[in-house]
């Protein structure tokens, strides 16, 4: 052991501090990327031993090529209806997140965050899953709801918090919940929702029932210990679920290499674990589709959890209160090498003959249409801009089936309060 003395010859010690590699005002150059051809990775049986598939944590599944072709073992092999559903369900959430962008900068209601760039993470994952399989989303995968057909005007309610909210205000503006659907309520907490995606498919398998589970989480996220539980409890029970994390190589403003992004892979996360571990191309929604049904599979047959990194870009800003020119260059979604998940997807129908540039055009007047008509309609019951919508005591209901006495106590506190105050 050195003593005080002896250390003046070792060396100090230092810490690496991650840099992004582009900042404001820089040229974007992403041609050292690696990006496996399309249709070059294999698809192992459903079955699979992780500790044999190790290698698909390291590459990306890729079904689309560059001229929109559909190959490989991915190749998810469905009908031109299908995904000109797909396609339309994709543009309308991009219609959607850009009417309440406008709404939020006009200021009739507080916040909005988009997923512009994202939305075949969602869209092509809800295809993939069924209809009530239980998802627990982030805030940037409203595309789930939409592919499910929720009302357009239920969630711009909530947006509005007004009269018609189902979640009476009490919710920040896009933290939707729909339990019909499946959604579970979003929470602002980071990763929360991971083990709770957990616990419902080991409840799930628990009961004997046959209804899966999926999670979604930001690249970001994956740093919280929610993360890290969640991934033991899936890998210990088999739990039947799916573990999505979008890499969308930005968390606000800290770019992927501040959760680990410098030194592997996301999707590698699962080695560790001893779970199987998939990373797609998240900007084709082929292979999200792809990948998902392979894990649904295998969750369904009692083989275990998948972990999915699906590897994409955020477009735009992180929310209506962050302004990313002063942290990023704005060339890189410009540059970014896996291209739009709307524009892949509409060049493959094209080139299959199913589609033309005519009815894509038709088909975005057609959704900007409809996002504006339930809007109107929507705003009929009130904005957040006009002030509460609901009773002020209301905020104490709800929770408990019989609220407790002390929730009375501090309900009756606040109602003498505001009249003491004459409000
Ligand atoms: C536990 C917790 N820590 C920090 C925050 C603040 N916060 C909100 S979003 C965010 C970035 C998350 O980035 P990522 O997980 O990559 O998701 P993305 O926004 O890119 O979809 C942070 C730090 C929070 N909401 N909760
Ligand atoms: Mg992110």
């Amino acid at each position: 052991m050195p003593n005080d003395s002896d250390r003046r010859n070792l060396r100090p010690l230092s810490l690496h501090v991650p840099e992004p590699r582009f900042r404001p005002g820089d040229v974007v150059d992403f041609n050292d990327f690696e990006i496996p051809a399309a249709g070059s990775v294999d698809r192992p049986a459903i079955d699979a031993d992780p500790s044999a598939m190790t290698g698909h944590a390291y590459t990306l599944v890729r079904v689309l090529d560059d001229e929109g072709r559909a190959i490989g073992p991915w190749d998810p092999k469905l009908s031109p209806e299908r995904l000109i559903r797909m396609l339309r369900h994709m543009a309308l959430t991009r219609a959607y997140d850009d009417r309440m962008y406008r709404a939020q900068r006009q200021g009739k209601t507080s916040f909005y965050m988009k997923c512009t760039g994202e939305e075949a993470t969602a869209i092509g994952a809800a295809y993939a899953l069924a209809g009530d399989d239980m998802v627990f989303p982030s805030y940037r995968q409203q595309g789930i709801l939409i592919a499910r057909d929720w009302p357009l005007i239920d969630m711009m309610y909530q947006v509005y918090s007004n009269k018609g909210d189902r979640l009476k205000g009490r919710q920040m503006p896009i933290m939707y919940s729909a339990r019909d659907a499946s959604f579970f309520s979003i929470s602002g907490n980071l990763a929360t929702q991971y083990p709770q995606a957990v616990g419902f498919a080991m409840a799930s398998a628990a009961k004997g029932d046959t209804r899966i589970a999926a999670a979604w989480c930001g690249e970001g996220s994956t740093a919280e210990g929610d993360f890290h539980s969640a991934m033991t409890f899936a890998s210990v029970y088999r739990a039947p679920v799916i573990l999505n994390v979008i890499n969308n190589q930005w968390a606000i403003s800290s770019f992927s290499g501040f959760a680990g992004a410098e030194a592997t892979t996301f999707a590698a996360r699962a080695v560790g674990y001893g779970i199987a571990g998939l990373r797609v191309d998240g900007n084709d929604a082929l292979a999200v589709y792809a990948a998902t049904e392979w894990a649904a599979e295998r969750a369904r047959n009692n083989y275990g959890p998948t972990l999915i990194e699906h590897f994409t870009y955020r477009s735009e800003g992180h929310s209506t209160s962050d302004d990313p020119t002063k942290y990023r260059s704005a060339e890189e979604k410009v540059k970014w090498p896996l291209g739009d998940p709307i524009a892949r997807l509409k060049q493959h129908l094209i080139l299959i003959g199913a589609w033309d540039e005519d009815r894509q055009a038709a088909m975005d007047v057609e959704v900007a249409e409809e996002v504006r008509a339930a809007q109107k309609e929507a705003e009929k019951l009130g904005i957040l801009a006009d002030g509460l919508k609901q009773p002020f005591d209301s905020m104490f209901e709800d929770v408990f089936e019989e609220m407790p006495w002390h929730l009375k106590e501090q309900r009756d506190q606040m109602t003498a309060e505001r009249e003491a105050a004459g409000i």
